[in-house]
Protein backbone atom coordinates (compact mmCIF):
# COMPACT_ATOMS: atom_id res chain seq x y z
CA UNK A 1 0.00 0.00 0.00
CA UNK A 2 1.56 3.57 -0.85
CA UNK A 3 2.42 5.88 1.79
CA UNK A 4 -0.08 8.97 1.76
CA UNK A 5 1.90 12.09 2.72
CA UNK A 6 -0.53 14.90 3.77
CA UNK A 7 -0.09 18.28 5.23
CA UNK A 8 0.37 18.55 9.44
CA UNK A 9 -3.11 20.32 9.18
CA UNK A 10 -4.90 17.36 6.79
CA UNK A 11 -3.44 15.26 10.22
CA UNK A 12 -4.92 17.18 12.64
CA UNK A 13 -8.23 17.35 10.95
CA UNK A 14 -8.41 13.45 11.71
CA UNK A 15 -8.29 14.02 15.37
CA UNK A 16 -11.88 14.38 16.92
CA UNK A 17 -13.12 16.13 19.97
CA UNK A 18 -12.71 13.55 22.89
CA UNK A 19 -10.09 10.83 21.19
CA UNK A 20 -7.64 9.26 22.98
CA UNK A 21 -3.80 9.88 21.86
CA UNK A 22 -0.82 8.29 22.23
CA UNK A 23 2.20 10.01 21.19
CA UNK A 24 5.59 8.52 20.30
CA UNK A 25 8.56 10.75 22.66
CA UNK A 26 10.80 10.01 25.80
CA UNK A 27 11.16 13.85 27.03
CA UNK A 28 11.79 15.94 24.08
CA UNK A 29 13.86 13.23 21.99
CA UNK A 30 11.69 11.96 19.41
CA UNK A 31 8.49 13.76 20.24
CA UNK A 32 5.95 14.86 17.34
CA UNK A 33 6.23 18.50 16.37
CA UNK A 34 4.48 19.47 13.73
CA UNK A 35 1.08 17.44 13.88
CA UNK A 36 0.37 18.12 17.86
CA UNK A 37 1.21 22.33 17.02
CA UNK A 38 -1.17 22.04 14.33
CA UNK A 39 -4.18 20.20 16.54
CA UNK A 40 -3.85 23.28 18.93
CA UNK A 41 -4.70 25.66 15.95
CA UNK A 42 -7.42 23.30 15.25
CA UNK A 43 -8.36 23.29 18.88
CA UNK A 44 -8.40 26.75 19.34
CA UNK A 45 -10.50 27.68 16.02
CA UNK A 46 -12.88 25.13 17.68
CA UNK A 47 -12.59 27.00 20.64
CA UNK A 48 -13.24 29.88 18.92
CA UNK A 49 -16.58 28.48 16.68
CA UNK A 50 -17.72 27.63 20.46
CA UNK A 51 -17.67 24.20 20.24
CA UNK A 52 -15.26 21.75 22.87
CA UNK A 53 -11.82 20.10 21.56
CA UNK A 54 -10.08 18.30 24.23
CA UNK A 55 -8.42 15.28 23.74
CA UNK A 56 -6.94 12.97 26.26
CA UNK A 57 -2.89 12.30 26.05
CA UNK A 58 -0.64 9.17 26.29
CA UNK A 59 2.85 9.94 26.18
CA UNK A 60 6.47 7.88 26.68
CA UNK A 61 7.34 10.91 29.70
CA UNK A 62 7.65 14.75 29.18
CA UNK A 63 7.54 15.98 25.22
CA UNK A 64 8.42 18.71 23.65
CA UNK A 65 7.06 22.78 23.86
CA UNK A 66 5.34 22.50 20.25
CA UNK A 67 3.22 19.48 21.83
CA UNK A 68 3.03 19.65 25.18
CA UNK A 69 3.26 23.51 25.58
CA UNK A 70 1.10 23.89 22.49
CA UNK A 71 -1.75 21.93 23.57
CA UNK A 72 -1.44 22.98 27.39
CA UNK A 73 -1.54 26.85 25.95
CA UNK A 74 -4.96 25.46 23.40
CA UNK A 75 -6.67 23.94 26.86
CA UNK A 76 -6.72 21.09 24.29
CA UNK A 77 -5.68 18.19 26.88
CA UNK A 78 -8.80 16.49 28.80
CA UNK A 79 -6.54 14.41 30.77
CA UNK A 80 -2.99 13.67 30.59
CA UNK A 81 -0.29 10.63 31.96
CA UNK A 82 2.47 10.04 32.69
CA UNK A 83 5.59 12.29 33.50
CA UNK A 84 5.70 15.94 32.68
CA UNK A 85 7.50 19.09 32.72
CA UNK A 86 6.36 21.84 30.85
CA UNK A 87 5.47 24.85 32.39
CA UNK A 88 2.45 25.93 30.54
CA UNK A 89 1.44 22.08 30.78
CA UNK A 90 2.74 22.22 34.92
CA UNK A 91 -0.27 25.32 35.28
CA UNK A 92 -2.97 23.66 33.52
CA UNK A 93 -2.60 20.42 35.73
CA UNK A 94 -2.11 22.58 39.25
CA UNK A 95 -4.90 24.80 37.75
CA UNK A 96 -7.12 21.59 37.87
CA UNK A 97 -8.22 22.10 34.37
CA UNK A 98 -6.77 18.80 33.27
CA UNK A 99 -7.17 16.03 34.97
CA UNK A 100 -3.47 14.30 35.59
CA UNK A 101 -2.45 11.11 36.45
CA UNK A 102 1.29 10.17 37.75
CA UNK A 103 2.17 6.93 36.68
CA UNK A 104 5.29 4.10 36.94
CA UNK A 105 6.77 4.86 33.34
CA UNK A 106 7.78 0.72 32.81
CA UNK A 107 3.54 0.23 33.34
CA UNK A 108 2.54 2.67 30.37
CA UNK A 109 2.59 0.54 27.56
CA UNK A 110 1.31 -2.65 29.72
CA UNK A 111 -1.93 -0.33 31.08
CA UNK A 112 -2.62 0.60 27.63
CA UNK A 113 -2.51 -3.01 26.62
CA UNK A 114 -4.77 -4.01 30.07
CA UNK A 115 -7.22 -1.59 28.86
CA UNK A 116 -6.99 0.33 32.28
CA UNK A 117 -7.33 3.68 30.37
CA UNK A 118 -9.68 3.65 27.65
CA UNK A 119 -8.29 2.97 23.75
CA UNK A 120 -6.21 4.35 21.75
CA UNK A 121 -7.66 6.49 18.99
CA UNK A 122 -4.97 7.94 17.33
CA UNK A 123 -0.65 7.49 17.78
CA UNK A 124 1.53 9.92 16.20
CA UNK A 125 4.69 8.53 15.65
CA UNK A 126 7.99 10.58 15.15
CA UNK A 127 10.35 8.46 12.33
CA UNK A 128 13.63 8.66 10.87
CA UNK A 129 12.09 6.44 8.01
CA UNK A 130 9.08 4.80 7.34
CA UNK A 131 8.61 2.55 3.61
CA UNK A 132 4.70 0.73 2.48
CA UNK A 133 5.63 -2.32 4.07
CA UNK A 134 4.76 -0.40 7.18
CA UNK A 135 8.43 -0.68 8.62
CA UNK A 136 9.49 2.42 10.57
CA UNK A 137 12.75 3.62 12.10
CA UNK A 138 12.34 5.48 15.04
CA UNK A 139 14.45 8.90 16.11
CA UNK A 140 15.80 9.17 19.04
CA UNK A 141 13.67 7.50 21.48
CA UNK A 142 11.27 4.95 21.94
CA UNK A 143 8.84 5.29 24.52
CA UNK A 144 5.64 3.87 24.08
CA UNK A 145 5.60 3.81 20.43
CA UNK A 146 5.82 -0.32 19.86
CA UNK A 147 2.51 -0.44 22.05
CA UNK A 148 0.93 2.53 20.94
CA UNK A 149 0.84 2.21 17.00
CA UNK A 150 -0.26 -1.63 17.66
CA UNK A 151 -3.50 -0.62 19.88
CA UNK A 152 -4.20 2.81 17.79
CA UNK A 153 -7.07 2.99 15.17
CA UNK A 154 -5.13 5.24 13.10
CA UNK A 155 -1.56 6.14 12.72
CA UNK A 156 -0.16 9.57 11.97
CA UNK A 157 3.92 9.18 11.23
CA UNK A 158 5.86 12.44 11.42
CA UNK A 159 8.73 11.70 9.36
CA UNK A 160 11.59 14.11 10.11
CA UNK A 161 14.42 14.44 8.06
CA UNK A 162 16.28 15.74 11.16
CA UNK A 163 16.89 12.39 12.56
CA UNK A 164 18.97 10.28 9.87
CA UNK A 165 17.56 6.97 8.40
CA UNK A 166 21.02 5.42 9.07
CA UNK A 167 20.06 5.79 12.65
CA UNK A 168 18.39 2.03 12.22
CA UNK A 169 20.00 -0.33 14.24
CA UNK A 170 20.39 1.85 17.50
CA UNK A 171 16.66 0.71 18.74
CA UNK A 172 15.53 -2.92 20.08
CA UNK A 173 12.04 -3.22 19.73
CA UNK A 174 9.80 -5.86 22.19
CA UNK A 175 7.06 -5.60 23.38
CA UNK A 176 5.78 -7.72 26.31
CA UNK A 177 2.91 -9.80 26.00
CA UNK A 178 0.68 -9.93 28.66
CA UNK A 179 -0.49 -12.28 31.38
CA UNK A 180 -1.06 -15.15 32.03
CA UNK A 181 1.41 -15.64 28.98
CA UNK A 182 4.42 -13.55 29.65
CA UNK A 183 8.11 -14.83 29.82
CA UNK A 184 11.14 -13.78 30.79
CA UNK A 185 12.42 -10.53 28.98
CA UNK A 186 15.40 -12.08 27.76
CA UNK A 187 18.10 -9.15 28.89
CA UNK A 188 20.42 -10.60 30.55
CA UNK A 189 23.16 -8.58 30.13
CA UNK A 190 22.92 -4.99 29.73
CA UNK A 191 24.33 -5.26 26.12
CA UNK A 192 21.46 -7.79 25.42
CA UNK A 193 19.40 -7.31 22.41
CA UNK A 194 16.05 -9.07 22.38
CA UNK A 195 14.03 -7.66 19.68
CA UNK A 196 13.95 -5.58 15.83
CA UNK A 197 15.77 -2.97 14.73
CA UNK A 198 12.56 -1.47 13.03
CA UNK A 199 9.01 -1.10 14.27
CA UNK A 200 6.70 -3.01 12.37
CA UNK A 201 3.03 -1.46 12.08
CA UNK A 202 -0.31 -2.41 10.32
CA UNK A 203 0.37 -0.26 6.46
CA UNK A 204 -3.44 -0.08 6.53
CA UNK A 205 -3.81 1.98 9.78
CA UNK A 206 -0.91 4.22 8.80
CA UNK A 207 -3.39 7.39 7.28
CA UNK A 208 -0.83 9.62 6.54
CA UNK A 209 2.81 10.98 6.63
CA UNK A 210 3.82 14.27 7.79
CA UNK A 211 7.17 15.38 6.44
CA UNK A 212 9.22 17.65 8.57
CA UNK A 213 12.63 19.22 9.57
CA UNK A 214 12.88 20.43 13.27
CA UNK A 215 15.20 19.55 15.89
CA UNK A 216 14.18 17.92 19.06
CA UNK A 217 13.10 20.81 21.60
CA UNK A 218 15.89 19.36 24.80
CA UNK A 219 16.44 22.26 27.02
CA UNK A 220 20.42 22.71 28.75
CA UNK A 221 21.43 21.88 32.17
CA UNK A 222 22.41 24.56 34.53
CA UNK A 223 26.46 24.43 34.90
CA UNK A 224 27.45 22.28 37.74
CA UNK A 225 27.64 24.87 41.04
CA UNK A 226 29.11 24.18 44.63
CA UNK A 227 26.21 22.09 45.70
CA UNK A 228 25.58 19.95 42.85
CA UNK A 229 29.08 19.05 42.79
CA UNK A 230 29.63 18.46 46.27
CA UNK A 231 26.41 15.90 45.96
CA UNK A 232 28.03 14.24 42.92
CA UNK A 233 31.44 14.07 45.07
CA UNK A 234 29.74 12.64 47.55
CA UNK A 235 28.18 9.62 45.33
CA UNK A 236 31.52 9.08 43.96
CA UNK A 237 32.72 8.88 47.09
CA UNK A 238 30.30 6.15 48.71
CA UNK A 239 30.53 4.10 45.51
CA UNK A 240 34.33 3.83 45.71
CA UNK A 241 34.39 3.15 49.66
CA UNK A 242 31.22 -0.17 48.80
CA UNK A 243 33.60 -1.27 46.13
CA UNK A 244 36.94 -0.90 48.61
CA UNK A 245 34.91 -3.23 51.24
CA UNK A 246 33.81 -5.28 48.30
CA UNK A 247 30.16 -4.92 48.63
CA UNK A 248 29.86 -3.66 44.88
CA UNK A 249 31.98 -6.45 43.16
CA UNK A 250 35.06 -4.59 41.16
CA UNK A 251 33.93 -5.04 37.79
CA UNK A 252 31.33 -2.52 39.30
CA UNK A 253 27.91 -2.60 38.37
CA UNK A 254 25.34 -0.80 35.78
CA UNK A 255 24.60 2.67 36.71
CA UNK A 256 20.85 4.06 36.37
CA UNK A 257 20.48 7.76 36.97
CA UNK A 258 17.64 10.18 36.59
CA UNK A 259 17.49 12.99 35.33
CA UNK A 260 18.20 17.02 36.01
CA UNK A 261 21.14 19.07 36.79
CA UNK A 262 21.84 16.70 39.76
CA UNK A 263 22.16 13.74 37.83
CA UNK A 264 24.31 15.56 35.43
CA UNK A 265 26.67 16.32 37.91
CA UNK A 266 27.04 13.02 39.84
CA UNK A 267 27.96 11.13 36.33
CA UNK A 268 30.39 13.90 35.76
CA UNK A 269 31.78 12.87 39.84
CA UNK A 270 31.59 9.16 38.44
CA UNK A 271 34.11 9.98 35.36
CA UNK A 272 36.40 12.06 37.24
CA UNK A 273 36.98 9.38 40.23
CA UNK A 274 39.93 7.05 39.91
CA UNK A 275 38.86 4.84 41.89
CA UNK A 276 35.08 4.00 40.61
CA UNK A 277 36.14 2.06 36.87
CA UNK A 278 34.74 2.58 33.91
CA UNK A 279 31.04 1.40 33.64
CA UNK A 280 27.54 0.27 31.71
CA UNK A 281 24.95 1.81 32.21
CA UNK A 282 21.12 0.93 31.83
CA UNK A 283 19.25 3.65 32.36
CA UNK A 284 16.16 5.52 30.67
CA UNK A 285 17.56 9.09 29.71
CA UNK A 286 20.79 9.12 27.89
CA UNK A 287 21.56 12.89 29.08
CA UNK A 288 24.86 14.76 27.84
CA UNK A 289 27.06 13.86 30.48
CA UNK A 290 26.77 10.33 29.88
CA UNK A 291 27.68 10.84 26.15
CA UNK A 292 30.47 12.92 27.74
CA UNK A 293 31.97 9.45 29.38
CA UNK A 294 31.86 8.17 26.47
CA UNK A 295 34.01 10.13 24.86
CA UNK A 296 36.74 10.14 27.67
CA UNK A 297 36.73 6.10 27.70
CA UNK A 298 34.76 5.97 31.27
CA UNK A 299 31.71 4.09 29.57
CA UNK A 300 31.79 1.44 27.79
CA UNK A 301 27.95 1.05 26.84
CA UNK A 302 24.82 2.69 27.67
CA UNK A 303 21.19 0.85 27.71
CA UNK A 304 18.09 3.65 28.02
CA UNK A 305 15.05 4.93 25.93
CA UNK A 306 15.78 8.00 24.75
CA UNK A 307 18.61 10.55 23.61
CA UNK A 308 17.95 13.21 25.24
CA UNK A 309 20.86 15.45 24.48
CA UNK A 310 21.19 19.11 23.40
CA UNK A 311 21.05 19.33 19.78
CA UNK A 312 24.79 20.19 19.47
CA UNK A 313 25.55 16.65 20.86
CA UNK A 314 22.88 15.06 18.91
CA UNK A 315 24.53 16.24 15.85
CA UNK A 316 27.85 14.39 17.16
CA UNK A 317 26.54 11.29 17.48
CA UNK A 318 24.69 11.57 14.14
CA UNK A 319 27.92 12.66 12.83
CA UNK A 320 29.93 10.08 13.82
CA UNK A 321 27.51 6.66 14.44
CA UNK A 322 30.47 4.41 13.57
CA UNK A 323 31.70 5.22 17.15
CA UNK A 324 28.42 5.72 18.82
CA UNK A 325 26.08 3.14 17.63
CA UNK A 326 27.79 0.04 18.79
CA UNK A 327 28.27 1.52 22.36
CA UNK A 328 24.23 2.27 22.86
CA UNK A 329 20.65 1.09 22.15
CA UNK A 330 17.37 2.65 23.25
CA UNK A 331 14.55 0.17 24.28
CA UNK A 332 10.61 0.38 24.87
CA UNK A 333 10.40 2.06 28.41
CA UNK A 334 8.90 -1.21 29.67
CA UNK A 335 12.06 -2.71 28.81
CA UNK A 336 14.82 0.29 29.77
CA UNK A 337 12.89 -0.02 33.20
CA UNK A 338 11.95 -3.15 33.84
CA UNK A 339 11.72 -4.18 37.58
CA UNK A 340 12.92 -7.50 36.52
CA UNK A 341 15.46 -7.10 34.41
CA UNK A 342 16.81 -4.28 36.62
CA UNK A 343 17.06 -6.45 39.51
CA UNK A 344 18.61 -8.94 37.75
CA UNK A 345 21.10 -7.02 36.49
CA UNK A 346 21.71 -5.20 40.19
CA UNK A 347 21.73 -1.44 39.10
CA UNK A 348 23.04 0.75 41.08
CA UNK A 349 20.07 3.56 40.99
CA UNK A 350 20.51 7.33 42.13
CA UNK A 351 17.80 9.54 41.43
CA UNK A 352 16.81 12.90 43.16
CA UNK A 353 14.40 13.95 45.88
CA UNK A 354 12.64 17.18 46.42
CA UNK A 355 12.09 16.28 49.90
CA UNK A 356 12.84 12.93 52.19
CA UNK A 357 12.19 12.77 55.63
CA UNK A 358 14.46 11.41 58.52
CA UNK A 359 13.39 7.98 58.09
CA UNK A 360 14.21 7.79 55.04
CA UNK A 361 10.79 8.16 52.86
CA UNK A 362 11.30 10.20 49.64
CA UNK A 363 9.05 12.60 47.79
CA UNK A 364 9.88 13.42 44.41
CA UNK A 365 7.12 14.35 42.87
CA UNK A 366 4.94 17.12 45.28
CA UNK A 367 6.32 20.32 46.12
CA UNK A 368 4.33 20.83 49.45
CA UNK A 369 2.36 18.06 49.49
CA UNK A 370 0.05 19.67 46.91
CA UNK A 371 1.37 21.05 43.59
CA UNK A 372 2.85 18.71 41.29
CA UNK A 373 6.29 19.01 40.09
CA UNK A 374 7.26 16.64 36.93
CA UNK A 375 6.15 13.09 38.08
CA UNK A 376 7.45 9.82 39.44
CA UNK A 377 9.23 8.88 36.12
CA UNK A 378 11.15 6.16 36.42
CA UNK A 379 12.50 6.63 39.78
CA UNK A 380 9.70 4.24 41.58
CA UNK A 381 10.71 0.75 38.40
CA UNK A 382 14.49 1.72 39.39
CA UNK A 383 14.72 2.78 43.17
CA UNK A 384 12.41 -0.59 44.04
CA UNK A 385 14.06 -3.02 42.41
CA UNK A 386 17.85 -1.77 42.86
CA UNK A 387 20.98 -3.70 44.05
CA UNK A 388 21.40 -0.17 45.95
CA UNK A 389 19.25 2.74 45.75
CA UNK A 390 20.86 6.08 46.16
CA UNK A 391 18.77 9.46 46.49
CA UNK A 392 20.41 12.92 46.09
CA UNK A 393 18.97 16.30 46.77
CA UNK A 394 20.57 19.86 47.72
CA UNK A 395 20.21 19.97 51.94
CA UNK A 396 18.17 23.25 51.39
CA UNK A 397 15.46 24.70 49.05
CA UNK A 398 14.23 28.51 48.31
CA UNK A 399 18.00 30.19 49.62
CA UNK A 400 17.66 28.13 52.57
CA UNK A 401 14.00 28.76 54.03
CA UNK A 402 12.92 25.05 53.10
CA UNK A 403 14.94 22.22 54.63
CA UNK A 404 14.40 19.44 51.74
CA UNK A 405 15.14 16.56 55.51
CA UNK A 406 11.51 17.03 57.13
CA UNK A 407 9.97 14.90 59.75
CA UNK A 408 7.38 13.39 57.14
CA UNK A 409 7.53 14.27 53.64
CA UNK A 410 4.81 15.85 53.12
CA UNK A 411 3.95 13.16 49.49
CA UNK A 412 4.93 9.31 49.85
CA UNK A 413 7.04 8.30 46.74
CA UNK A 414 8.90 6.20 47.72
CA UNK A 415 9.12 4.20 51.19
CA UNK A 416 11.49 3.48 53.76
CA UNK A 417 11.68 0.13 52.47
CA UNK A 418 13.47 0.95 49.42
CA UNK A 419 15.85 4.00 49.90
CA UNK A 420 19.00 2.85 50.87
CA UNK A 421 21.53 5.49 51.00
CA UNK A 422 20.60 9.50 51.10
CA UNK A 423 22.99 11.77 50.25
CA UNK A 424 23.12 16.06 50.31
CA UNK A 425 25.84 18.10 49.96
CA UNK A 426 26.41 17.82 53.54
CA UNK A 427 26.94 14.09 53.61
CA UNK A 428 26.26 10.60 53.21
CA UNK A 429 23.38 9.19 55.15
CA UNK A 430 23.74 5.14 54.99
CA UNK A 431 20.29 3.81 55.79
CA UNK A 432 21.12 -0.12 55.19
CA UNK A 433 19.77 -2.55 58.10
CA UNK A 434 18.63 0.57 60.54
CA UNK A 435 15.88 1.20 62.09
CA UNK A 436 13.72 3.92 62.33
CA UNK A 437 15.56 5.69 65.17
CA UNK A 438 18.80 5.07 64.30
CA UNK A 439 17.68 5.78 60.57
CA UNK A 440 16.61 9.44 62.09
CA UNK A 441 19.91 9.99 64.06
CA UNK A 442 22.11 9.01 61.12
CA UNK A 443 20.19 11.37 58.26
CA UNK A 444 20.31 14.18 60.68
CA UNK A 445 23.91 13.96 61.41
CA UNK A 446 24.91 13.45 58.07
CA UNK A 447 22.58 15.27 55.70
CA UNK A 448 20.29 17.74 57.28
CA UNK A 449 21.97 21.78 56.66
CA UNK A 450 23.06 23.36 60.01
CA UNK A 451 20.40 25.51 60.26
CA UNK A 452 17.92 22.58 60.74
CA UNK A 453 19.99 20.43 62.39
CA UNK A 454 18.80 21.45 66.20
CA UNK A 455 15.22 21.96 65.32
CA UNK A 456 14.87 18.09 63.56
CA UNK A 457 17.06 16.62 66.64
CA UNK A 458 14.34 18.31 68.93
CA UNK A 459 11.76 17.08 66.86
CA UNK A 460 12.71 13.54 67.59
CA UNK A 461 12.88 14.50 71.45
CA UNK A 462 8.61 15.16 71.44
CA UNK A 463 7.96 11.88 70.56
CA UNK A 464 7.22 9.14 72.84
CA UNK A 465 10.68 6.78 73.17
CA UNK A 466 8.89 3.75 72.81
CA UNK A 467 7.11 4.38 70.11
CA UNK A 468 8.56 1.92 67.01
CA UNK A 469 8.61 5.26 64.67
CA UNK A 470 9.14 8.15 67.12
CA UNK A 471 7.03 9.99 65.11
CA UNK A 472 4.25 13.13 66.78
CA UNK A 473 1.76 13.04 64.74
CA UNK A 474 0.53 16.46 65.73
CA UNK A 475 3.59 18.03 64.91
CA UNK A 476 4.43 16.43 61.65
CA UNK A 477 3.68 18.54 59.11
CA UNK A 478 4.94 21.67 61.35
CA UNK A 479 7.61 22.77 59.05
CA UNK A 480 5.46 22.67 55.95
CA UNK A 481 2.90 24.73 57.57
CA UNK A 482 5.22 27.04 59.00
CA UNK A 483 6.58 27.53 55.62
CA UNK A 484 3.02 28.15 54.40
CA UNK A 485 2.69 30.54 57.34
CA UNK A 486 5.68 32.62 57.51
CA UNK A 487 8.02 32.06 54.47
CA UNK A 488 10.62 30.10 56.39
CA UNK A 489 10.59 26.95 57.62
CA UNK A 490 13.39 28.11 60.71
CA UNK A 491 10.55 30.01 62.23
CA UNK A 492 9.47 26.16 63.13
CA UNK A 493 8.55 26.33 67.33
CA UNK A 494 7.19 22.54 68.29
CA UNK A 495 4.51 22.35 70.79
O1 LIG B 1 12.55 25.27 42.15
O2 LIG B 1 13.86 26.44 40.41
O3 LIG B 1 11.73 27.42 41.32
O4 LIG B 1 13.79 27.30 42.75
O5 LIG B 1 12.10 22.49 43.18
O6 LIG B 1 14.67 22.33 40.78
O7 LIG B 1 16.30 22.50 38.95
O8 LIG B 1 14.07 21.29 38.57
O9 LIG B 1 15.86 20.32 40.08
O10 LIG B 1 16.60 19.31 37.90
O11 LIG B 1 17.46 18.51 40.14
O12 LIG B 1 15.09 18.05 39.45
C1 LIG B 1 13.07 15.99 41.80
C2 LIG B 1 12.25 17.73 40.20
C3 LIG B 1 14.70 17.50 40.67
C4 LIG B 1 13.52 15.73 39.31
C5 LIG B 1 13.36 16.74 40.50
C6 LIG B 1 12.37 23.36 44.27
C7 LIG B 1 13.66 24.04 43.93
C8 LIG B 1 13.48 24.25 42.44
C9 LIG B 1 13.73 21.82 41.59
P1 LIG B 1 13.03 26.72 41.62
P2 LIG B 1 15.20 21.63 39.45
P3 LIG B 1 16.35 19.04 39.35
C10 LIG B 1 14.39 9.42 35.57
C11 LIG B 1 14.05 9.55 37.00
C12 LIG B 1 11.26 12.64 39.60
C13 LIG B 1 11.37 11.72 38.43
C14 LIG B 1 12.63 10.94 38.39
C15 LIG B 1 12.29 14.86 39.12
C16 LIG B 1 12.78 22.94 42.03
O13 LIG B 1 14.63 14.95 39.52
O14 LIG B 1 11.31 15.26 38.53
O15 LIG B 1 13.39 10.85 39.34
N1 LIG B 1 12.35 13.60 39.68
N2 LIG B 1 12.88 10.33 37.25
O16 LIG B 1 13.82 25.25 44.64
C17 LIG B 1 9.68 22.87 47.75
C18 LIG B 1 11.19 21.29 48.53
C19 LIG B 1 11.99 21.56 47.37
C20 LIG B 1 11.53 22.49 46.46
C21 LIG B 1 13.41 21.65 45.75
N3 LIG B 1 11.58 20.41 49.44
N4 LIG B 1 10.05 21.97 48.67
N5 LIG B 1 10.38 23.15 46.63
N6 LIG B 1 12.45 22.53 45.47
N7 LIG B 1 13.16 21.04 46.92
C22 LIG B 1 13.88 10.47 34.57
C23 LIG B 1 12.46 10.29 34.08
O17 LIG B 1 11.71 9.68 34.71
C24 LIG B 1 12.04 10.87 32.77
Amino acid sequence: MALRFITAEEAASYINHDDNVAFSGFTPAGAPKAVPTALAERAKKEHEAGRPFKIGMFTGASTGDSLDGELARANAVKFRTPYQSNKDMKNLINSGQTEYFDMHLSQVAQELRYRFMGDVDVAIIEAADVNDKGEVVLTSSVGISPTAARLAKKVIIELNANHPAAIKGIHDIYELQDPPIRRAVPVYTVKDLCGTPVLQIDPAKIIGVVETNRPDEVGGFSPVDEVTAKIGDNVAKFLASQIAKGIIPREFLPIQSGVGNIANAVLGSLGANPEIPPFMMYTEVIQDAVIELMKQGNLTFVSGCSLTVSPSVLNEIYADLAFFKPKMVLRPQEISNNPEVVRRLGLITINTALEADIYGNINSTHVLGTTMMNGIGGSGDFTRNSFLSIFTCPSVAKKGAISAIVPMVSHFDHSEHSVKVLITEQGIADLRGKSPSQRAQTIIENCVHPDYKQLLWDFVKLGNKRMHTNLMLSEAFKMHTEFIASGDMRNTKWA
